[in-house]
């Protein structure tokens, strides 16, 4: 019986191993924070939801080496950014998970041409979009129930 239970716990053990080294690969560090690119798609508050899981938030850019940096990764990818418009319309705000209280001022934006556009009247969240030129101008706001990638980031200074 003890043998039993030692090769389930063994079995149990490098599972975990396995699933740990997994998780860790797919995060990335940049100045003083993680991030982590998803390889699903979700809905805005999904994706919202996924990062809190991971004990993250959905990204938040403040900095212009962080747009680049960010916008390089995800180049193939559209992706979510914590950063929406659903509590009034056309005030843009960060969202407020971090566990240090992150800053809901906007700081510096970096739309695309024409964006926000809130088209018919229906977006809400922002996205960092893919196959943009200009890796200063590449959000996009999109109806938040629109499954994409999205990213999380952690700063070091909470692990
Ligand atoms: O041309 C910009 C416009 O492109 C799309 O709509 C046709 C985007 N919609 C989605 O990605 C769902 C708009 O957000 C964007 O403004
Ligand atoms: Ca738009």
């Amino acid at each position: 019986q003890l043998q039993t239970s030692y090769n389930t716990l063994t079995k149990e053990r490098d599972h975990l191993k396995e699933e740990l080294n997994k998780q860790t690969c797919e995060w990335r560090r940049f100045k003083s924070s993680l991030y982590y690119l998803s390889t699903e798609k979700k809905s805005w508050t999904e994706s919202r939801q996924d990062c809190l899981g991971r004990g993250a938030h959905l990204v938040i850019i403040n900095s212009k080496e962080e747009q680049e940096f960010i916008h390089g990764w995800s180049e193939c990818l559209d992706i979510y950014l914590g950063f929406h418009d659903t509590n009034t319309e056309g005030v843009w705000e960060w969202i407020n998970d971090g566990a240090l209280g992150q800053s809901s001022a906007p700081g510096t934006t970096y739309w695309r041409d024409g964006e926000p556009n809130d088209a018919n009247q229906g977006e809400d969240c922002a996205q960092l979009s893919k196959q943009v030129s200009d890796p200063l101008k590449s959000w996009n706001d999109i109806p938040c129930t629109t499954n994409i990638h999205w990213m999380c980031e952690k700063t070091t200074s909470t692990l």
